[in-house]
């Protein structure tokens, strides 16, 4: 790189918006809905509805920032076709920014097989799950702002994680996670001919990044950006936060052990709180949760 090259590098770092924290390199699709179902910045198309029923654009305070989303009822989900640039064995990172409304038994993510097929990546009582592949792992709460991702490199490697955490990896010598019909669906489950086909939820989604590339999970943790000890998400640790932590370890709240279990023993714990508590007073301590790590 010469030295001027280098100069506007580092210029558009700095003119760079917070929001999209990192990796523009390989993206070729980030999808706001921002009253369009269109990419912002990438090659992919739009986004059309699947489902019985119509979706519809709000905005929603989420991670302490007012922001446009698409809330869709039970049964309905996106989809992207033709997806260019991530058929056959091509390696890609999707990010998916959602809430959940129901999180009992399977709730469907994605779906890599156009319908077709009972397989693919969906909530297991909360936990993720690539069904019928992997083991679940990690748990997000219901109607709560969560980034949840999954990559396929050109070993066929796949992993999923939240808040950039990885909760599962194998190898997909079957090609499960590879996409069929140069089709991407969201939300909605398979058809019926496929298998269980009412494993869904109503929900939103604030974001969509999708990158012909495989990250690593040091860059999946940069974009997740998850503050430890900031239970309620919203970028500062304050008692509030310990609250929910405490709320949480008396089973009275959800909050994820990404930003609530601070490094006390047992789980989310009442000395999670305490922990939390402390650093919001400015007492010294120190706050590690846990990094959950999956090598492709
Ligand atoms: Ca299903
Ligand atoms: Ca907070
Ligand atoms: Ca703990």
């Amino acid at each position: 790189m010469n030295r001027r090259v280098l100069r506007l590098w580092l210029l558009a770092l700095l003119l760079a918006p917070s929001t999209s924290t990192a990796a523009t390199e390989g993206l070729i699709g980030d999808y706001q809905f921002n009253q369009t179902l269109a990419p912002v910045v990438g090659s992919l198309p739009a986004m059309t509805e699947i489902g019985p029923a119509d979706g519809m654009f709000i905005v929603d305070e989420i991670h302490g920032i007012t922001r446009t989303a698409f809330e869709f009822p039970q049964h309905n989900g996106l989809q992207i076709t033709p997806t260019t640039g991530l058929d056959g064995t091509e390696p890609y990172t999707i990010i998916l920014e959602v809430r959940l409304a129901d999180l009992s038994g399977y709730r469907r993510l994605v779906d890599f097989k156009n319908g077709q097929s009972d397989t693919g990546l969906y909530l297991l009582g909360g936990a993720l799950i690539f069904y019928n592949k992997s083991a679940s792992g990690g748990r997000v709460c219901p109607d709560t702002w969560v980034q949840m991702a999954i990559t396929r490199d050109a070993n066929k490697n796949v992993i999923g994680y939240i808040d950039g955490n990885a909760y599962f990896g194998f190898t997909d010598t079957t090609d499960l996670a590879m996409i069929s019909d140069s089709t991407l669906r969201f939300f909605r489950d398979n058809e019926c001919a496929a298998g269980a086909c009412s494993e869904a939820s109503a929900g939103a989604v604030a974001r969509v990044l999708i990158y012909d590339t495989a990250f690593l999970q040091s860059t999946l943790r940069q974009i997740a950006g998850v503050l430890c000890g900031d239970a309620n998400r919203d970028g500062s640790i304050k008692a509030s936060d310990a609250l929910l932590t405490l709320k949480t370890a008396v089973g009275a709240a959800c909050c994820q052990v990404e930003s609530c279990d601070v490094g006390a023993p047992g789980g989310i714990s009442a000395s999670d709180s305490l922990a939390i508590l402390k650093a919001s007073v400015g007492q010294e301590v120190e706050l590690v949760c846990p990094s959950q790590a999956i090598a492709p």
